[in-house]
């Protein structure tokens, strides 16, 4: 035995002494910090996990044995609603944002099927940081739309984990929602609660100003330069208040699972008129108590308890503030049940903490509403083919066609594009994959085949030749309905 091992053994025996200390000391969430080595934890039986939409959880494991666990995960790319009147087409894991939250026990086996919708327009995968493994599962994990894909994975720690999409460009696929939690619990399970919740966090990036209506799209320069317009709870502004505010009852424990999807900002999360008792710093092991706000970095989660000791509505924000009166992340914790006025006697209102920028609650009603009727002019046709451009091309081949170095070509001034319209069409009708030459460079990767009509495919091209230097031609729906003939 050299030094260096009989060192980390001093080590560990500290570690092992001081968190057994801690156990003793504070039996709060979760703390049994013995480290069991669970890569030898045999699983009994095999069930199917629950899966939930926010604000909900699944089941506590309880007591339950480790198992081999399958998850059913659908990727959905679908519109939903940011704010009143704003659309915006969100990427989900199980059609919601955040997505599904999965909840296992340390030991599971875990066998995930990722499947991707066939109506979807892009591939998508998936890194669990909870797994131990390359990539969190995201280099076995690509699906194509039409697809589904199975990994397996064995959970080591305990914790709240982040989720995300890990598909190029990755922060784009965050940015549009593709985030969600899975816990491990311990063995035994976390202490249990009266109530339990599902929050995360995330900005958006829209190409319109905050409250802008229409449908938006996602806006890459803001992105990039971290300006969101939007900082929500769950997906939206006002997932959490009003009717969908979440409630307990005085006297009740309740915990939150937060995690923060990011792509950009880091948390300052607070509970108005609440004090954590416990808190799972970054979603581990380490509970602190008596905590205002806990810090959740981006990609990072919290675990938050905390006893509703009189009643009223109390506001979930993230405290750097004007995100929540002016971007979205407002939440509202609603508690019924008697008063207790040794302990809080005050009066009391609700609209203190309402919005006060309003941005979005003054907007006229119908001012900016999308026009519905069917582009003829042939600028018209370009506008339209530029909304359907950055909705399902714009991800590969980027804003402004430059196509991303070895992985996606160019659109902008392209020799291919530019010489082959037949081609062109075919691979939105068809998909390709396989080698192809482009401005002298070579590609080998996949296209995926893009669900439009041949009036939405006519003017998505026509977009895309009238821009970025290309030759300018006109692609009409009787071009595109020619291929589709001739590929089926
Ligand atoms: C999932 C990513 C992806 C999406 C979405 C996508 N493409 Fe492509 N596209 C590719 C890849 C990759 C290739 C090269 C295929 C290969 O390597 O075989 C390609 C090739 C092309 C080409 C021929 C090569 C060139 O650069 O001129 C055209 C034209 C094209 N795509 C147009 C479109 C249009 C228009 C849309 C939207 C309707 C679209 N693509 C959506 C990934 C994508
Ligand atoms: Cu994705």
């Amino acid at each position: 035995m050299n030094k260096r091992t009989i060192l980390s053994m001093l080590k560990m025996a500290t570690f092992i002494s001081l968190s057994s200390a801690m156990i003793t000391s504070c039996n709060s969430a979760g703390n049994s910090n013995q480290k069991i080595d669970a890569s030898k934890i045999k699983v009994e039986g095999t069930m199917e996990a629950e899966l939930t939409a926010p604000p909900l959880v699944p089941k506590p494991v309880g007591k339950r044995a480790a198992m081999k666990l399958t998850v059913n995960m659908e990727i959905i790319e679908k519109e939903g609603v940011m704010a009143d009147g704003v659309k915006y087409i969100y990427w989900t894991f199980g059609g919601s944002v955040p997505g599904s939250f999965i909840r296992t026990r340390v030991g599971d086996e875990v066998e995930f099927h990722l499947k991707n919708h066939p109506n979807n327009k892009l591939p998508h995968n998936i890194d669990l940081h909870a797994v131990t493994g390359p990539g969190g599962g995201a280099a076995s994990s690509f699906v194509a739309p039409g697809h589904e894909v199975v990994f397996s994975f064995k959970v080591l720690n305990q914790g709240l984990f982040v989720y995300h999409c890990a598909t190029a460009p990755v922060g784009m696929h965050i940015a549009n929602g593709m985030y969600g939690l899975i816990l491990v619990e311990p063995e035994g399970g976390l202490p249990l609660v009266d109530k339990e919740y599902y929050v995360m966090q995330g900005d958006f990036y829209t190409k319109g100003a905050n409250g802008e209506k229409g449908l938006q799209s996602f806006d890459m320069g803001k992105a990039i330069k971290e300006e969101p317009d939007y900082v929500v709870f769950n997906g939206k502004v006002g997932s959490l208040t009003g009717d969908n505010a979440i409630t307990a009852k005085v006297g009740e424990t309740v915990r939150l699972f937060v995690g923060n999807g990011g792509p950009n900002l880091v948390s300052s999360f607070h509970v108005i008129g609440e004090i954590f008792d416990n808190v799972n710093i970054e979603g581990g092991s380490l509970v602190n108590h008596d905590v205002q706000t806990t810090l959740i970095p981006a990609g990072g989660s919290s675990i938050v308890d905390f006893k509703c000791e009189v009643p009223g509505t109390f506001i979930i924000v993230d405290h750097s503030i004007f995100r929540t009166f002016n971007k979205g992340s407002l939440g509202m914790l609603k508690v019924s049940g008697d008063e207790n006025k040794t302990l809080y006697s005050g009066k009391q209102t609700d609209e203190v903490y309402h919005p006060e920028g309003g941005t979005i609650q003054n907007m006229p009603a119908d001012e900016n509403a999308v026009k519905l009727s069917k582009p003829t002019t042939l600028a018209e046709r370009i506008e339209d083919g530029k909304s359907i451009y950055n909705r399902t091309c714009f991800a590969c081949h980027q804003p402004t066609g430059e196509g991303l170095p070895n992985t996606f070509p160019p659109l902008a001034k392209s020799d291919f594009l530019n010489a082959n319209t037949t081609s062109a069409i075919e691979f939105i009708l068809k998909g390709k994959s396989g080698e192809i030459v482009v401005n002298g460079k070579k590609y080998n990767s996949v296209m995926t085949a893009q669900v439009l009509t041949d009036d939405e495919i006519s003017n998505v091209l026509t977009f895309v030749y009238s821009s970025w230097g290309n030759s300018k031609k006109v692609v009409s729906p009787e071009m595109v309905a020619a291929v589709r003939k001739t590929i089926k």
